[in-house]
């Protein structure tokens, strides 16, 4: 089997929809065939600076538009975050993901003391990642020139569903963001949520934009939706964990070698939910007891889960693998 970067919507469709257990299948075979089954990346997230966004995203308890328990607070210290970073690590984490909540990186004092982050943050030994909103050419160079491994930025939805989720900024807004990316040589993180009240169209148009992208993203986070008090989609009721499965099976399927990061919602996911993830090609996890601004489960229950199931934490910098193709 090829990597494939022109599928169809309607061949993504019928994958999406087939029965449950067929789409498993294939999605375990085409793991197995790619990947190193049973080899999970466990990152860690840290926001660096929350809350008080000027973004409209409806799901976000970091807008400022929305009356959220969040509190707000400027960019940390460097050596506040190194210290989390050491943490992290010690705690089996290969992965640093750091957060902020902006529209848009700004060439300013608080972009300079990012880039001091991601430079000690590499030297500690983890794969460096930011998640910051919009980013010229020119700031993803001095990211990349700074130790940036990979740069998350999501699409979160199908093009056509966008604009009932966010209005502040566009689709294309964000495929910039991503090309930018991609052209500094940082290794492209992008996913979506699901769980907002959108149609199957919507995840599979998603997904569509991910799998014909000119190279896919190294990972793509599914994150089903936490719904937060406050933010407009507060009673949005939580997603099954057979939507989950559907959702990362065709992942898997569309974009065989990338790593698919069972995101937020794990809290309320026990280990047997969890697990047909993992067997429905998931491979990678947030761990540690916060995600940016809501609460995870502990290092300690996830290593427990790992212990059960027979996982195991994957390297640092281990490059993608191709066992066959
Ligand atoms: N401000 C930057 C941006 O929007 O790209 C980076 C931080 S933002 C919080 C990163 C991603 O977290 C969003 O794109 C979204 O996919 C995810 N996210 C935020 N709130 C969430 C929620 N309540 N449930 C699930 N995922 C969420
Ligand atoms: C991603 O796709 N999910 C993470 C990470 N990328 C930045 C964030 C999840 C946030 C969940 C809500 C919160 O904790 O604030
Ligand atoms: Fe701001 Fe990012 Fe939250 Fe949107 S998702 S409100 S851009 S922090």
């Amino acid at each position: 089997m090829q990597i494939r970067n022109n599928w169809t919507f309607s061949e993504i469709q019928e994958i999406y929809h087939q029965p449950l257990l067929e789409l498993m299948y294939q999605a375990a075979t085409v793991h197995r065939n790619f990947n190193q089954t049973g080899e999970v990346q466990v990152c860690t997230l840290l926001s660096v600076k929350t809350g008080g966004c000027s973004e409209d995203c409806a799901y976000c308890p970091q807008a400022a538009r929305y009356h959220t328990n969040v509190k707000a607070h400027k960019l940390l210290k460097v050596d506040e975050v190194l210290e989390k970073a050491n943490e992290a690590k010690q705690n089996g984490s290969t992965r640093f993901c750091m957060g902020a909540a902006w529209r848009e990186v700004r060439d300013n004092r608080d972009f300079d003391n990012v880039l001091e982050m991601v430079k000690g943050v590499n030297e500690i030994g983890l794969e460096v990642c930011c998640t910051m909103g919009m980013l010229t050419e020119e700031q993803a160079d001095k990211l990349k020139n700074a130790g940036l491994y990979a740069y998350n930025h999501n699409l979160d939805t199908s093009e056509d569903n966008y604009e009932n989720i966010i209005t502040t900024r566009t689709f294309e807004e964000r495929l910039n963001t991503i090309g930018n990316v991609r052209k500094a040589g940082i290794s492209v993180c992008s996913g979506g949520i699901i769980g907002m009240g959108e149609s199957h169209d919507a995840r599979i148009g998603m997904i569509h934009t991910l799998a014909t992208l000119p190279e896919h993203p190294e990972s793509v986070p599914v994150n089903a939706l936490v719904a937060v008090e406050g933010t407009p989609l507060e009673n949005m009721k939580r997603v099954s964990v057979f939507e989950m499965v559907r959702m990362i099976a065709t992942v898997r399927i569309t974009m065989p070698k990338t790593m698919v990061r069972l995101s937020a919602g794990r809290l309320d996911m026990p280990v047997s939910e969890q697990a047909l993830c993992f067997m429905a090609g998931a491979n990678s996890i947030f761990a540690g007891d916060k995600l940016l601004t809501t609460p995870n489960p502990t290092f300690t229950d996830d290593m427990a889960m790992f212990e059960l199931l027979g996982l195991k934490p994957r390297e640092a910098f281990k490059k993608e693998m191709a066992l066959s193709n």
